[in-house]
């Protein structure tokens, strides 16, 4: 498949490469590695433990006050957690949504801590919690209003560490119910028309401090069950666009990856997935 580089009119070489654009579309995500340095997340982690003790008396060297998880649902706006929003991540994310299209808002919003979640569940999986992000919002086809789900690794994730769980090619699935409904879909619609048919093909995102995955927003993904390693340290945040997408042009070559993605699924057969399970919200 053609896929276009950072688009007509940009000087800029593609931070992305072909593997990864291609990786976007078929498998729903791909990794920019070393977005940001180890010590520029370790930076950033003790601002995030900082804030924890503050809002939670969650304290570092006191394990006895760790929950299974912690979410801080806020933007952290101190210096060492925007020094994490690197050029080469801005770049990369122009390199999805077309340069120019992206509303460049840099900064990191929500901060998922998972102390030990699931730890003693016997499920290989989670089957609930499966979502899209985006509940302040109709979801369409074309919805400009996330963009892009961009999860910034703060901490190193090993296998079983409670990575965030990924359904891949859940999002050519999205991307069809979308298209059943043009009307759109409020969030809570959404996820019982996708979950209706079991999803699988299930994916840590796992990583070092510092890698970034740049996920289709039609992924549906959970928090995976943490059965070792230290606190993991994760942000979610959208990387909305200026405007909503177009599906419709006569000449691809303007299509950013992202539309170009949207438009193979819906021009391809529904995906299929490895060891699917019936999953939920
Ligand atoms: O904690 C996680 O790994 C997942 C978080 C998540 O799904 C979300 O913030 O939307």
């Amino acid at each position: 498949m053609k896929l276009p580089g950072p688009g007509r009119g940009s000087s800029r070489m593609a931070v992305l490469t072909a593997a990864d654009r291609d990786a976007f579309v078929e498998r729903g995500f791909c990794v920019l590695r070393a977005a940001f340095t180890a010590a520029q997340a370790a930076a950033a982690r003790r601002a995030v433990w900082r804030r924890m003790t503050q809002k939670a008396g969650i304290r570092e060297d006191d394990p006895s006050t760790w929950p299974p998880g912690y979410d801080i649902e806020e933007r952290l706006a101190v210096p060492e957690v925007l020094a994490c929003f690197t050029d080469p991540l801005a770049h990369a994310i122009s390199d999805l949504v077309g340069p120019g299209r992206w509303r460049g808002e840099r900064g990191w919003g929500f901060w998922p801590v998972n102390f030990s979640h699931g730890a003693g569940d016997p499920r290989e999986v989670p089957t609930t919690g499966w979502h899209v992000d985006g509940n302040w919002f109709r979801h369409t086809l074309d919805a400009s209003r996330q963009g892009l789900l961009v999860i910034g690794l703060f901490s190193d994730v090993e296998p079983g560490g409670g990575a965030t769980l990924v359904a891949e090619g859940s999002h050519l699935r999205t991307a069809r119910v979308l298209a059943e409904h043009p009307g759109g879909l409020t969030h809570l619609e959404l996820f019982e028309a996708v979950l209706a048919e079991p999803i699988g093909s299930f994916t840590e995102l796992t990583g070092a401090a510092g890698d970034v995955i740049l996920a289709h927003p039609f992924l549906f993904h959970t928090r995976g069950f943490k059965r070792t390693g230290p606190p993991r340290f994760i942000s979610n945040t959208e990387a909305g666009l200026r405007a909503p997408l177009r599906l419709d042009r006569e000449d691809d070559a303007d299509d950013s990856v992202l539309e170009r993605s949207i438009r193979a699924a819906l021009a391809a057969p529904p995906p299929t997935f490895a060891t699917p399970l019936r999953c939920r919200f």
